[in-house]
């Protein structure tokens, strides 16, 4: 990330709070930290607790979720002269995903992230005139702010992710637009920070993890997303994507993306205007 974010942690209870010295105003707050200048491995002390932060983040999203889904898709049309064209998104993620059109949920993974080896693809089909802003979602399973999954198990360990994704105007046929490293990324879950912690007994004690708070109305078509990064590519060797991928036939120009990280990077947003 183009931030330097420099961390510490400090056990408490089960959870452990992140902090940073710095943070740029556009690319969300960090949740868990105090703004308080940091050196070394010692911070100050904080009372904010990373469980609560979580959830309230995730209550944000249901919330979204939840409005998004009493609105027709149609709500994602332009109004600029009325009349719209269908489009369809195929998109494979390894975990789950929700899609945004113009900052209205059109569909989410139907598999739910903690099914094991939630792996699938989805189609959904919205109306739209151009431009208009893709954003997407994703995350790669987590069992807990740790980062890892099969915790206390014989394969306790980092999960990775992955997304591709295209948009086929349903008019003409063609492939308008697929994930490359030309979408915009923002990280807003990354863990384990010291992937050493991969094998410890205690992962939820030892590992270290940075959450930012997920921006608000970061699925509009006039969200600024100047300050975040651009999206990197990833090969299938790299992803190894799994049940549902091979179903769709994949443009050349949809490329699997991910964070700068396939394991630590776990919750990601990623947006594009298609013009
Ligand atoms: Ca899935
Ligand atoms: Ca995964
Ligand atoms: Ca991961």
């Amino acid at each position: 990330m183009g931030k330097r974010l420099f961390l510490s942690a400090l056990v408490a209870s089960l959870a452990l709070a992140a902090c940073s010295t710095s943070d740029e105003s556009d690319s969300g707050t960090i949740s868990t930290g105090s703004t308080s200048a940091t050196t070394s491995g010692a911070m100050a002390a904080t009372t904010t607790d990373d469980t609560t932060v979580d959830s309230v983040a995730d209550t944000t999203t249901n919330v979204d979720d939840g409005a998004a889904a009493e609105s027709e898709p149609d709500a994602a049309a332009s109004e600029s002269d009325g009349s719209t064209t269908t489009f369809e998104v195929d998109v494979w993620a390894d975990n789950w995903m929700a899609v945004y059109i113009n900052g209205e949920l059109i569909g989410e993974d139907s598999v739910p992230i903690t099914t094991e080896r939630s792996f699938n693809a989805e189609t959904f089909t919205f109306e739209a005139s151009t431009p208009f802003t893709i954003a997407i979602e994703t995350k790669d399973f987590k069992e807990t702010d740790s980062g890892l999954e099969y915790i206390g198990q014989q394969n306790q360990q980092m999960g990775d992710g992955g997304i591709i994704a295209q948009v086929t105007n349903l008019s003409t046929g063609q492939i308008v637009a697929g994930t490359n490293s030309d979408w915009s990324i923002l990280v807003v879950h990354q863990a384990p920070l010291n992937t050493d912690c991969e094998d410890d007994p205690d992962p939820d004690s030892t590992c270290e993890f940075l959450i930012l708070e997920t921006p608000a109305n970061w699925t509009s078509a006039d969200f600024d997303d100047s300050s975040w990064q651009n999206a990197t590519e990833w090969s299938a060797a790299d992803v190894s994507p799994k049940d549902g991928y091979d179903e769709i036939r994949w443009d050349s120009s949809a490329q699997l993306v991910w964070g700068a990280d396939l394991e630590v990077d776990n919750t990601v947003l990623l947006r594009s205007t298609i013009s």
